[in-house]
């Protein structure tokens, strides 16, 4: 065999080993390697055979140089292609499945006593109330002397209320609201001003020194203790079922006279069928004391009308069997997911 015909099979067996190994190669860092140890300009194996190009008459050098150049080209198309495959397989792994389902967003949903005020308001505004409001930070007579309560009542104690530098004071109840409301507007008035409350209280399952409450007043020519029970059962049956019964006990407010303690018994579902619950307390109303008219500017001979007020918390502790009402106020989703009708 001539140094030509060697030259070139010692070309053609080194391809054959190089894409052995291109194919044996499990990265982008072996590739290389092959790259480097075959094609090397310097240290590579076929410069390498070239190296002997000079030993040969200068008429066959074409001829393996030839050889040479196709060998080459032929590993680099090979390793370009082992690339190319590599890189696609890459970007298969990191690109998104489009098969998999789609993650659904997280809905809010209402808070629990957000909620049962928004219901409390919706059945009174169906009854043709509309919502007042009032400043937080009230005055003495606001929040109390018009609502005929003596400053030294016990609810005007700095024991229960939380007075404010200067004189003024948080309100207690939203009664100031229905004060402003009746300062303003002559009757007939049919209101509701819910709001923040804020009395000197401690934390507990059942008391929250600031609370939502919601009041209502009605003062119209004629206004009699039937109107008072009819409103009070109709809302009743609205919000808690068509078979609710309220009851009234006999109770004292300072800014109603006669006043009550209002309470349901609900149709509710047990084992064998619909059954009655026990009564529950849900607010206290009266009809208002002609006292609070007069501190108004309302004729009592001529006006009357009744007032009612509930904590909208303590509704949604009965609604939904709560029995702690500092879980309201903890932000645990798992807790408060149960009452907005999402997931
Ligand atoms: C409760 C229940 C009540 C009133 C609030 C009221 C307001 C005016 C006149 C007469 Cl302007 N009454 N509000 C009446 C009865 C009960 O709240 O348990 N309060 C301590």
């Amino acid at each position: 065999m001539s140094d030509v015909d060697s030259l070139i099979v010692e070309l053609r067996a080194l391809l054959d080993e190089a894409l052995e190994a291109v194919e044996a190669a499990a990265d982008e860092a072996a590739l290389e390697a092959v790259r480097v140890g075959f094609l090397g300009r310097k240290d590579g194996r076929i410069s390498g055979v070239l190296r002997g190009l000079g030993a040969l008459d200068p008429e066959d050098r074409p001829r393996v140089g030839q050889e040479a150049n196709r060998v080459k080209e032929a590993l680099q198309a090979r390793i370009d292609e082992a690339e190319a495959a590599m890189d696609a397989a890459r970007e298969a792994e990191s690109a998104p499945d489009l098969t998999l389902p789609g993650r659904s967003p997280r809905i809010g949903g209402a808070h629990p006593v957000s909620r049962a005020m928004d219901e409390i308001w919706s059945i009174f505004r169906a009854l043709g109330f509309t919502r007042a409001r009032g400043p937080e930070a009230e005055t003495e007579w606001y929040n109390f002397e018009a609502l005929n309560t003596p400053l030294d009542h016990p609810a005007a104690d700095e024991q229960d209320t939380l007075y404010l530098e200067g004189g003024g004071l948080l309100r207690s109840h939203t009664s100031p609201v229905q004060i402003r409301t009746m300062l303003a507007h002559d009757p007939p008035i049919r209101i509701l001003a819910p709001g923040w409350v804020h009395r000197r209280d401690t934390y507990d399952a059942t008391h929250t020194p600031s609370f939502l409450q919601i009041e209502g007043l009605v003062i119209d020519e004629g206004v009699t203790f039937v109107d008072f029970k009819a409103t009070l059962a109709e809302f009743a049956r609205r919000y808690w079922g068509a078979g609710t019964r309220i009851r009234l006990r006999p109770s004292f407010f300072p800014f109603t006279e006669p006043s009550a303690e209002v309470d349901v018994k609900r149709v509710v579902e047990g084992p064998d069928g619909p059954v009655e619950s026990d009564w529950l307390e849900i607010m206290g109303a009266g009809m208002v004391d002609p006292a609070v008219l007069e501190a108004v500017n309302i004729d009592p001979d001529r006006y009357s009308g009744f007032a009612f007020g509930m904590g909208p918390a303590r509704i949604a502790m009965l609604k939904y069997g709560v029995d702690d009402l500092r879980t309201f106020f903890e932000s645990d989703l798992r807790f408060l997911r149960q009452f907005a009708g999402v997931r």
